[in-house]
């Protein structure tokens, strides 16, 4: 089965996503999400430009041996372009094989560990009335699982807080990348932060009781001993994880933090490769790990870095934001069930218009998600939908500190 056709298809239905749609002489079509939020253009460009001619004729079926010849053959190695132009790849011949098979793609990974997928859902609130209302909407909604997300007086706009206005005048809701020339500009406080943050997961427990699982996003801002000091505080209140509390590229940082504090520790959403991770679970300084099928190379790299995570019990957390396609959204659904390892799942659900342009049949029930059992993905692209909608500009927003420093966001 011989790949005839590579074709990149940018859509901004809501927002930007980047799809790839491999084509085979058998006429099987595979997709892989390319999304890589606020750079998608990148990305595009290093499929169309340098991968999909190398895709020519080669044999759909030998995904390995793909997938090492586009990691191995370029030379420059790793990086969120390339990764993410792999992952595509990978996905894609993943789709294809299955549907090949007239199986899910879950049973070609070995079948199902589970019955369903734990997923969490992204509550936030301005205050605690507007959390509290969010919390219930989202127990409403049937999630299980609660991400927990505050606005922090003396910082106007938080990341995570849905209701906040951004800085084109809509709603912040849960998608940061904004359609504005230049990045937006947001302020930065993290002593406010960690002097807040802790009695409003006080009034959290007070009020939803000590059952219900509630994580937290530090979205990469903390030094390390800041870091250790807002888990220690933390502790009370039985977090599921915090996430991302230090910018942990300096995998070292957690060593710190996990000498002070038993709240548990997820990272790595913007990791992209195993080696980011080679210190954090040899020495066991995470509990999760948090990167995307579609920036860490795909259901091949993955299952490869998710093994290593199981020798040390650290359990899946695999990214989910609505910047992952419903493509990468059902690759990471396929791999969850599969796997024995897994720990829980992001997700929030795309819009309306997203879900016109990918028709998916994955499942939402009782706070859990199934892939379906389609052949392959599950996920299907209307291209003229996607036609209507063309690529816009967007950008994720910066921080800046009360001194006007540059802080991470
Ligand atoms: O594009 C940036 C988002 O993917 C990121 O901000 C979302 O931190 C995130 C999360 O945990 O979902
Ligand atoms: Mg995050």
């Amino acid at each position: 089965m011989k790949i005839v056709a590579a074709d990149i298809i940018v859509s901004s239905p809501d927002r930007n996503f980047v799809t790839l749609k491999i084509t085979t002489d058998e006429g099987i079509t595979g997709l892989g999400d390319a999304t890589l939020n606020g750079r998608e253009l990148s990305v595009a460009s290093y499929l169309r430009d340098h991968v999909a001619p190398l895709l020519m004729g080669r044999d759909a079926h030998r995904i390995e041996d793909t997938w090492q010849f586009l990691y191995r053959s370029a030379y420059w190695r790793r990086g969120p372009v390339t990764m993410a132009a792999i992952a595509a790849v990978d996905v894609a011949l993943w789709d294809i094989l299955a549907k090949a098979a007239g199986m899910p793609l879950y049973q070609l990974l070995g079948g199902a560990s589970r019955t369903g997928i734990m997923a969490y859902g992204h509550a936030s609130g301005r205050d605690l009335p507007e959390l509290f209302d969010s919390i219930r909407q989202h127990l409403d909604e049937g999630f299980r699982s609660i991400r927990v997300q505050t606005s922090v007086p003396g910082i106007n706009a938080v990341y995570g807080v849905a209701a906040q206005p951004s800085s084109t005048g809509q709603r912040y809701d849960y998608e940061p990348a904004q359609r504005t020339p230049l990045p937006a500009e947001e302020d930065w406080d993290t002593r406010a932060y960690l002097r807040h943050l802790p009695s409003v997961f006080e009034a959290v427990r007070n009020e939803f009781g000590p059952e219900l699982p509630l994580l937290h996003d530090g979205h990469h801002r903390m030094t390390p001993i800041q870091a250790a000091k807002l888990g220690k505080a933390l502790e009370p209140y039985d977090l599921f994880w915090l996430e991302d509390c230090t910018p942990a590229e300096n995998q070292e940082a957690l060593r710190l933090v996990r000498q002070h504090t038993t709240t548990p520790l997820a990272i790595g959403e913007v990791f992209n490769t195993v080696w980011d991770y080679q210190t954090l679970i040899r020495e066991q300084l995470i509990d999760y790990v948090r990167s995307a099928v579609t920036h860490t190379g795909g259901i091949t790299a993955m299952r490869k870095l998710l093994d290593f995570a199981a020798q040390y019990q650290i359990k899946s957390g695999i990214h989910g934001p609505t910047d992952i396609s419903p493509v990468g959204m059902a690759a990471a659904l396929h791999l969850d069930l599969a796997i024995h390892n897994f720990g829980i799942q992001e997700y929030m659900k795309h819009t309306p218009l997203a879900n016109e342009v990918f028709r998916q049949s994955f499942t939402f029930t009782d706070g859990y998600l199934h892939p379906g059992d389609q052949p392959g993905l599950g996920v299907e692209l209307d291209e003229e939908a996607a036609a209507r909608f063309p690529y816009e500009p967007a950008y994720l927003p910066f921080n800046r500190l009360k001194d006007g420093t540059v802080h991470d966001w």
